[in-house]
């Protein structure tokens, strides 16, 4: 049966600011207290979604969370109305109100680690969300994302929902971000590179600086839960000097789909034996497209979001699909112009604007979960949370009137802004046919 990759992509929340809380990710710490356009970030993110549904792509979409979290901020000690809730977090440490109100849950290649059915020993379709533990306002997410995932993959003759992790650093797990799944076919077994940046429990090589969000532990974890066959795993740590450069996920310094594997040349600690690993196992030939120092640094890299490109199978081949970011940076858009000329395995590339979520470090591949599926897999999915026109139309319409255009620190605290966000969040569920999926819902 044919098999295809379905990018879900998380709706951008109404929440949407810049809180500077992902240390190690310069993007998020530079742009910390700038005023954000929640509007604009959902319909950057809208224009991508349909623009690859246009090139063929089958495309989904994740609701975002509910934010801020009233429920939590109760957890820590906040009594009273909503209003009061708020106003005493904002009042007692805005860090805490910033934390619990963050529209985090929008990149959703940290949302969960997926598996196909074509890789694992039960022929399922293996998901465990991410536990994030290495963020405050990202660890907060995986109840509410298992939950989210069960209503859209509900058949549990295909799909097989697992716990995250437990929250530990030495489990920490960041989800997709740190996960490759290359392959000849999409309907057969293929090979899944796991990228760690520390083993956990103290142990190895780490890096001086920022912290390593994924530890091989937890990479070990889900290749038991997912009933992966270890033949075809391969697990890679990721170079510490470029996390401390701010490569904070595998996906900001290297990208794969199918047989193409496009990669920087510092990625990877011991970068030879690791790229020869995937080398050996992969049953094929593989695209290797390593990008020298030389033409794109890795401080380009970081800031041009280069390697955070998605890569889609399309009609007319494969596409990278860049943030308009690196269009802006001549030395990388030289090198892609070279790269495309020379026929590697790139065909073509289209640049998208997603400025909004580019301030926080979240570039085209950030914002999507890859779910490989097979046909009858496809047809088991919750149909209204695959794009078509008519919902593109519907959810254009739906943030045009939900979404403000200016979003600060402070206005978090607003209780008109969690009553704006209920609202939309309430008409969501109704588009995607979710049900009561939110506590204020219940
Ligand atoms: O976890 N930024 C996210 C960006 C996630 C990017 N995802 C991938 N690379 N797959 C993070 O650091 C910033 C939020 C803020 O500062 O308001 C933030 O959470």
């Amino acid at each position: 049966m044919k098999a295809m990759e379905v990018n879900f992509d998380g709706i951008v929340g109404p929440s949407h600011n810049y809180g500077g809380l992902s240390y190690g990710n310069v993007a998020s710490t530079s742009h910390a207290k700038s005023v954000s356009n929640p509007k604009s970030a959902i319909l950057q993110g809208l224009e991508k979604m349909k623009a690859l549904m246009d090139m063929g792509v089958v495309q989904g979409f994740l609701p975002p969370q509910e934010r801020p979290n009233l429920n939590l901020l109760r957890n820590l000690g906040f009594s009273g109305t909503d209003a009061e809730v708020l106003e005493k977090a904002f009042r007692t440490d805005p860090y805490l109100l910033n934390c619990l109100s963050s529209a985090s849950s929008m990149w959703t290649a940290n949302a969960a680690c997926v598996s196909p059915s074509a890789d694992s020993e039960d022929n399922k379709v293996h998901f465990t969300p991410a536990n994030l533990v290495n963020k405050l306002h990202r660890s907060i997410e995986h109840e509410s994302t298992g939950l989210a995932l069960k209503k859209v993959f509900s058949n549990e003759k295909y799909f097989s929902h697992h716990a995250s992790l437990p929250s530990h650093d030495d489990l920490g797990d960041e989800g997709a971000a740190n996960h490759t799944r290359l392959c000849s076919d999409y309907a057969k077994q293929g090979l899944q590179v796991f990228v760690y940046g520390k083993e956990g429990g103290g142990r190895g090589i780490v890096p001086k600086k920022f912290p390593a969000r994924q530890t091989k532990l937890a990479c070990e974890a889900i290749v038991r839960k997912h009933q992966l066959r270890t033949e075809h795993v391969v697990l890679l740590q990721q170079n510490p000097d470029v996390i401390d450069q701010g490569v904070f996920h595998n996906d900001v310094i290297s990208v794969g789909n199918k047989d193409v594997f496009f990669y920087h040349e510092h990625a990877f600690m011991n970068q030879k034996q690791a790229i020869e690993a995937i080398e050996q196992k992969f049953s094929g030939n593989i695209k290797l497209i390593e990008v020298p120092q030389n033409a794109v640094s890795v401080e380009d890299a970081v800031s041009s979001y280069l390697f955070n490109s998605q890569l889609v199978e399309t009609k007319e081949g494969i596409c990278l699909i860049a943030p308009t970011d690196c269009q802006e940076n001549e030395r990388v858009k030289t090198y892609i112009d070279e790269m495309i000329s020379q026929n590697l395995g790139i065909d073509k590339v289209r640049f998208f604007d997603l400025k909004q979520s580019m301030r926080n470090g979240g570039g085209p591949a950030c914002l999507r979960l890859r779910v490989c599926l097979n046909e009858e897999e496809l047809q088991a999915v919750n149909q209204n949370c695959i794009l078509t026109e008519k919902k593109y139309i519907e959810l254009k319409a739906w943030a045009e009137r939900n979404y403000r255009e200016e979003m600060r620190a402070e206005d978090l605290r607003d209780p008109a802004v969690y009553r704006e966000s209920c609202t939309a969040l309430d008409e969501l569920t109704q588009i995607m046919d979710l049900g009561a999926l939110y506590d204020f819902q219940k």
